[in-house]
């Protein structure tokens, strides 16, 4: 049986996707960057999510229809249509700073965990309900309503950031990714992230040995050989922190002297944590001992962390026990640590 879809219920639901589809690349964009250059994807994920907070009151007209008709995965459908709002809503409580964490949990855990448990729910939703857009779809009318919804969230959008200065609220101190700030300068104060799957390793200074390798081949050196000069260096967490520390240590291109065949550097934890770098952030990389004048903690790290300044907090691979020029790509890895 052929579904009828109203024109404009396929217009606002096509609409409706795409803004989402655009709101996740940037959000994990916006999650991904650590530089500068990158903030205009966390303009851009604003602007997405104020452009599908615009056709919610469109989309209620199409459900409004769809409850009576769709018996079927109607209640799966309402879940998506919740967990879309209370993603929504969890990026605004932390955008503003009027919620930053919920029962102890930051909110950007939440917005991130959220928006991952509704894709399934949203790929399922569109598959079973896809209305193929049709030429008739590109009208004059149609392009007219595209133009106002992205105007509205434009307004939305600027006149959010607008609010957030004038009241002073908590969200106007934030960082070009969106991170507040927290114990800079005071290392003892400095949260502590750790993924699933690792945990703090004990490390036994004097049996404890850096691999390098590049090349010129193997060698291993002792915590004591390793020279140290000082880098300020903001620590950026996806979970919405940073903090400003001094780190010292040995910069990376002190130790690695041949990259010949290699296109990207290989670091790896005690833990079996790692992540390959471009050969070219060589000169940016620094293996840490010591925050803040004193020896890292064994949850910061000890006795050997990576500073990556202007990468988020994720690539900053603690009780770092190898360091390799590798052949392969930087690009060569999961995008994110997945567990
Ligand atoms: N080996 C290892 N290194 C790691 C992690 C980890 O789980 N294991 N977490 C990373 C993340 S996500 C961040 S934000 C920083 C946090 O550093 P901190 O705990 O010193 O604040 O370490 C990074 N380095
Ligand atoms: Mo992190």
């Amino acid at each position: 049986m052929r579904r009828f879809r109203s024109p404009s219920a396929r217009v606002t639901n096509n609409q409706l996707f795409v803004a989402l589809l655009v709101t996740f690349a940037t959000g994990a964009g916006a999650e991904a960057t650590g530089s500068e250059r990158g903030r205009w994807v966390l303009i851009g994920h604003g602007l997405a999510a104020a452009a599908v907070i615009m056709l919610i009151p469109w989309k209620t007209r199409v459900v409004r229809a769809g409850v009576r008709r769709h018996r079927i995965g109607r209640w799966a459908s309402l879940t998506l249509a919740a967990l879309v709002i209370v993603t929504l809503l969890l990026g605004l409580g932390y955008t503003t700073g009027v919620f930053r964490s919920i029962g102890g949990v930051a909110t950007m855990w939440l917005h991130v965990a959220v928006a991952l448990a509704l894709v399934p729910l949203l790929l399922w939703h569109v598959i079973t309900r896809w209305a193929r857009p049709r030429r008739t779809d590109v009208s004059r009318r149609n392009l007219l309503r595209a133009v106002v919804i992205g105007a509205g969230a434009t307004t939305a959008y600027v006149a959010l950031a607008g609010a957030i200065t004038l009241l002073s609220l908590p969200g106007a101190r934030r960082r070009f990714t969106g991170s507040y700030e927290t114990a800079s300068f005071q290392p003892r104060d400095l949260p502590n992230v750790i993924w699933l799957n690792d945990t703090t390793p004990t490390v036994d200074p004097a049996a404890w040995r850096l691999t390098v390798v590049d090349g010129r081949g193997e060698r291993q050196l002792k915590l004591a050989d390793l020279p140290r000069t000082t880098w300020r260096a903001t620590l950026d967490c996806t979970s919405g922190w940073y903090s400003d520390q001094d780190w010292s240590g040995v910069p990376l291109s002190t130790l690695i002297g041949d990259t010949s065949g290699g296109r990207s550097v290989y670091v790896h934890s005690i833990t079996g944590y790692w992540v390959r770098l471009p050969l070219a952030d060589l000169d940016h990389l620094l293996l840490a001992t010591h925050v803040g004048g004193s020896e890292l903690s064994p949850g910061h790290g000890y006795p050997l962390r990576l500073v990556a300044p202007h990468r988020r907090g994720y690539w900053w691979v603690k009780w770092v026990d190898r360091i390799e020029v590798d052949p392969k790509p930087w690009w060569w890895q999961s995008p994110f640590p997945l567990t």
